[in-house]
């Protein structure tokens, strides 16, 4: 039995607990949050005995073999520091750092207590996102050359996340980094990225439209455009859709998880719609089930001593690409990736 111990107990974490009761050989023993509140109703609502107030208490008293560190980005450097100091494997959200020295810092952390540590990427895990991934890899297309991947709502996440709303820096960082990964998911990783951004809503502090042009070191361009500012109907939050050019046919990831794919064979329409879990809500279901699946892809990991698909290490190219969008924003750059 792997056990663990979660670390922040907020608005997101509820759907971290509901997973790992999920996955088979895992028990979560111990909760921790500085919110007395918040920690004894999860611990209420998902039978955990135990639960501290400070997590490097908590890392001393317990047997545990990881964290899960479901707090907001300020405090991740010190827990995972903590965690590493404590022998333990990490799983942590996204976005995993402020800085890329940050980012470093705790890659090199826990690579140096030889533990494994995996970002809680999990848009790349949703299971359409999947299912094009697989198409594109299988050549159904071809060679790809050009790629869309778009994400625009007029959702109100302010509600459920506060702190979106006075962060100076809002739509790259919080989701754009999603968007950002699920692009070198598809076309591979990154040579050149130039980026623009806006703020339409006038009552948050940070930019809520941003669109970026991403040179891949394979050839592909993609766009990757983010927008919470988009009052469309259907409304698709929290939905990505694609649309990619092979030399062979093009795919489309269109709204209602409908994939379809044109080549020379004609056209083929297939419904990827993620299953809803029995805990899961719409429209969050989609994202739901990708916690499922990126929580037992870190339990495989660690039972086969290999490196997860979104490792620290891996996340730290997409981190350099939201901290280049921003410095592209800011003076009207392209970067090129090599430096970063
Ligand atoms: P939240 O503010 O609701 O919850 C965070 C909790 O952590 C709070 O209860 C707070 O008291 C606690 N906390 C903070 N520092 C702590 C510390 N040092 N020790 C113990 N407890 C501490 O935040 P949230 O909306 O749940 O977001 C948490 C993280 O999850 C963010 O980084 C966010 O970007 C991410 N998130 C990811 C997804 C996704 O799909 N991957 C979706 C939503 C949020
Ligand atoms: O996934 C996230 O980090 C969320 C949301 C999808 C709402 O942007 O903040």
């Amino acid at each position: 039995m792997l056990k663990g111990a979660l670390i922040g107990c907020g608005f997101f974490a509820q759907n971290q607990m509901h997973a790992w009761q999920m996955i088979e050989g895992v028990q979560i023993v111990a909760l921790c949050d500085m919110d007395q509140d918040r920690c004894d109703r999860t611990a209420r609502d998902f039978g955990v005995a135990r639960t501290y107030a400070d997590a490097v208490q908590m890392m001393a008293a317990e047997d545990l073999d990881f964290v899960d560190i479901a707090t907001t980005v300020g405090s991740h450097r010190m827990l995972v520091q903590a965690a590493a100091d404590a022998g333990l494997h990490v799983i942590c959200q996204k976005p995993f750092a402020e800085t890329m020295e940050d980012a470093r810092a705790m890659v090199a952390a826990v690579e140096g207590a030889g533990r494994t540590l995996m970002v809680h990427e999990n848009f790349r895990w949703q299971s359409a996102i999947r299912a094009a991934i697989a198409t594109l890899n299988d050549g159904a297309i071809g060679t790809p050359f050009f790629g869309r991947v778009s994400f625009r709502s007029g959702y109100d996440v302010f509600s459920g996340q506060p702190y979106l709303a006075t962060d100076p820096r809002f739509i790259i960082q919080d989701l754009g980094i999603h968007i950002l990964d699920i692009s070198r998911a598809l076309f591979g990783d990154v040579a050149r990225i130039s980026a623009s951004t806006t703020r339409i809503n006038p009552a948050i502090k940070g930019e809520d439209v941003a669109t970026m042009m991403l040179d891949h070191e394979g050839g592909v361009t993609s766009v990757v455009d983010c927008s919470y500012a988009t009052r469309r109907t259907p409304e698709t939050f929290p939905q990505t859709l694609l649309e990619i050019d092979g030399d062979q046919g093009t795919l489309r990831l269109d709204a209602g998880y409908r994939l379809v794919i044109q080549n020379a064979a004609g056209e083929d329409i297939r419904d990827v719609a993620p299953p809803l879990l029995p805990w899961a809500e719409r429209p969050w279901h989609n994202i739901q089930e990708s916690v499922h699946l990126i929580q037992a892809h870190f339990v495989d990991c660690l039972r086969a001593g290999r490196q997860p698909e979104t490792s620290g290490h891996d996340n730290l190219k997409t981190l350099a690409l939201v901290e280049a969008a921003y410095a592209s924003a800011r003076d009207g750059s392209r970067v090129d990736m090599a430096g970063w």
